[in-house]
């Protein structure tokens, strides 16, 4: 048998056996995620896993002030409709953000409640999964804050959560609902978040596509089982043909 074919085999036999052991490790911890198709679906699996494994804890890019894009581009919206321009006129002084599910405290804050928790800048890149990126600076409560002030049950495996347009809806695991980059962004730029970029409220998650930054978000819910929801995929997303997980 010569080098090249032995190595060859040996490659296929090691990546066989790795897919096996990936398989497993991801089932054990949890790690499938929720439009897998189960385990053999392999390629979210995958990717997902691997994610979780080896970059549970990493951080975002953040970039130097220097870096904001100067013309960000805000995807266009639908239509928000009468009842967002009524609370608009208000200054958003009546908009709520229901949290509920596995917490001992239910209940919803208002913006200005928000506001009073701890407050975080971060600059980093947000990226549209059709190819166009910009770069901001986005500032809100860390998602956490939230979730430790309603206390979230130990058994939480994701947070679910929804915009005021009722087509978007997302949920992210507890890694990156704890995560320290994750945030209920109410300013962009150093001054209010503009509506065009998901004003008053909108869930900045650093970590993956833009698609998971919901903008309008008015309610949480925190859960032990995500197949609960809506076709039981994880998300809109992945009802509409894109990835459940979406990491970058
Ligand atoms: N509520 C809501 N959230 C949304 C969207 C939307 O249309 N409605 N578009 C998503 C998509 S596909 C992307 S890429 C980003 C775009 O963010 P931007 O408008 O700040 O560029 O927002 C995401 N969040
Ligand atoms: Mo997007």
């Amino acid at each position: 048998m010569n080098t090249l074919t032995r190595r060859k085999l040996i490659t296929t036999g090691a990546g066989a056996a790795g897919l096996a052991v990936a398989a497993k490790l991801a089932s054990h911890y949890g790690l499938i995620p929720p439009d897998s198709g189960g385990i053999y679906g392999p390629g979210e699996t995958l990717t997902y896993a691997a994610q979780r494994v080896l970059t549970r804890h990493s951080l975002a890019r953040e970039f130097s002030r220097n870096h904001i894009s100067t013309k960000p581009f805000a995807n266009e919206v639908s239509p928000l409709g009468e009842e967002f321009e009524r609370l608009k006129q208000g200054g958003f002084a009546e908009w709520r953000l229901q949290v509920d599910g596995l917490v001992e405290r239910p209940g919803s804050f208002s913006l200005a409640e928000l506001k009073s928790l701890p407050q975080q800048s971060h600059i980093t890149m947000i990226q549209c999964e059709e190819g166009w990126s910009y770069i901001a600076e986005w500032t809100g409560t860390p998602l956490s804050s939230v979730l430790d002030l309603v206390g979230v049950a130990p058994q939480a495996r994701h947070v679910v959560y929804r915009s005021f347009q009722p087509d978007w809806w997302e949920s992210i695991d507890m890694a990156d609902a704890l995560h320290p980059q994750t945030i209920l962004a109410q300013g962009m730029n150093g001054g209010e978040l503009p509506v065009g970029f998901g004003g008053p409220l909108r869930l900045r998650v650093m970590r993956q596509l833009g698609y998971k930054s919901v903008k309008y978000v008015t309610s949480l819910t925190v859960t032990d089982n995500i197949k609960k929801f809506g076709q039981g995929l994880g998300s809109a997303s992945p009802e509409a043909g894109y990835a459940w997980y979406a990491g970058i």
